[in-house]
């Protein structure tokens, strides 16, 4: 007899920390146990235990044309027969590679990596490596993965679990982590005044949506481009969720402002163990075996992994109206949510309600939204048949898969929510 999600749960625990491979998974936010899933078509996950759920989490971003996308998955199926893996060059590589940089310029050179995590982790060695400075300022509330340094005040499950410094991280470490406030010039003012000379680097999101949604001031986002060149220091765009979601080019073309280095993940692999990290080629010589700062990966540029990531720029790149089908889409939950009091965030096809009373454009005053009523919420949408995150603290992706159809069934489901609290 196949499990129920129930009894996998209660299995899983016994032999995986907290019965999950990444901790939001675990839906203690919203105390509840996971759903397990079986598969994924479309706009669609189905559970195990027979429930068929609209997904709006899309596996944290990269299901952009929605779960198993035909073209991608018959790819992957004919990559597969030619073997796994080789831990030697392809062509593949060099396909993506062209692939990404004719859509952010500012990549003009990049290494294939496979998680989010290690493109952040390796940007930043690159940035001290080429620098020579050892500090990093990053923002309160932004997550760039788990790598030592970042692990200081950072988003997504660190906020969820209400983490605000993992253990096991020396203190030594955190040390060269600078902290800053999102949207607030002057906290990043003040860190360069006294330690200017020393920053390496200042790694950001140019959408923050690791504590929920939360855009820039345009000011803010100019503000950090100037004070790196002022300094010498390098600018960082984690673009591991913006890169490919918000316009083929990412938040630096939404926003037209060019960082020295750029990290890439998520839709960059068609929902495949990949992502990216490059920008200017004087920084990139840096990188071993050329230069003397070095990464390496046994799985990098796996050309399973490479497939799915060609396939899905391809067709991103040859229908570009696809972003302003997911925007007017997304815009229409956005009303949804304004019609029932709710205030939320959107960024394109990126989106977060918050159930505060403020408008929320920093961490302080995401920190305002009430946990008790975004539970309710999750409960009433997961079960009227709508999957949200499981967080306050993460975004909500809209698919090209979210037809009309779809996008008029979940603004029911909010509305109905709306007359319920
Ligand atoms: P990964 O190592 O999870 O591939 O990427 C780390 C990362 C880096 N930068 C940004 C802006 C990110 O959002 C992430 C990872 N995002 C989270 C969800 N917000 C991943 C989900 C999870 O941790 O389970």
């Amino acid at each position: 007899m196949l499990l129920n999600s129930v009894d996998l749960f209660k299995k899983s625990e016994k032999y995986i920390p907290g019965g999950v491979n990444s901790p939001v998974r675990a839906f203690r936010y919203v105390n509840r146990t996971p759903f397990f899933v079986d598969r994924a078509k479309g706009p669609y996950i189905y559970d195990v235990d027979g429930n068929r759920y609209i997904d709006y989490v899309c596996s944290w971003g990269p299901a952009i044309l929605g779960h198993a996308f035909d073209p991608v998955i018959e790819a992957v199926k004919e990559a597969c027969c030619r073997g796994l893996t080789f831990g030697a060059p392809t062509e593949k590589e060099l396909v993506l590679a062209e692939l990404i940089q004719k859509s952010m310029p500012s990549m003009e050179m990049m290494r294939l990596v496979n998680s989010g995590t290690e493109a952040c982790m390796s940007a930043i060695r690159v940035a001290r490596g080429y620098t020579k400075r050892d500090k990093i300022v990053k923002f309160v509330g932004c997550y760039h993965g788990h790598s030592d340094g970042l692990l200081v005040k950072a988003g997504s499950g660190l906020m969820t679990e209400s983490i605000s410094d993992s253990s096991g991280v020396p203190s030594s470490y955190a040390k060269n982590t600078l902290l800053a406030e999102y949207n607030n010039i002057e906290s990043v003012k003040s860190l360069f005044e006294k330690y200017g000379d020393d920053i390496a680097c200042i790694i950001v999101e140019p959408v923050a949506a690791n504590m929920g949604v939360v855009p820039p001031d345009i000011d803010f986002l100019k503000y950090l481009r100037v004070i790196t060149q002022q300094y010498g220091a390098l600018l960082i765009f984690d673009e591991v969720i913006t890169g490919f979601r918000l316009a083929l080019g990412g938040a630096q073309e939404f926003y037209s402002i060019k960082p020295d280095l750029t990290t890439l993940g998520k839709i960059v692999g068609g929902g495949m163990p990949l992502a990216v990290y490059g920008g200017r080629k004087d920084i990139m010589n840096c990188v071993a075996p050329i230069g003397s700062v070095y990464q390496a990966g046994t799985l990098s540029g796996n050309p399973i992994a490479v497939t799915a990531g060609i396939e899905t720029l391809k067709y991103l790149i040859n229908n570009p109206n696809i972003y302003s089908v997911i925007d007017k889409a997304a815009g229409k939950l956005e009303k949804a949510y304004l019609d029932i009091g709710v205030k939320v965030n959107r960024v394109g096809s990126l989106l977060s309600p918050f159930f505060t009373n403020k408008q929320v454009k920093s961490y302080d005053d995401v920190m305002t939204s009430d946990r008790d009523c975004f539970i309710k919420y999750f409960d009433f949408m997961l079960n009227s048949g709508i999957y949200v995150a499981p967080s306050q603290y993460e975004a909500m992706f809209v698919s090209l898969a979210h037809d009309n159809d779809i996008i008029d069934k979940t603004v029911d489901c909010i509305m109905k929510f709306g007359e319920s609290i």
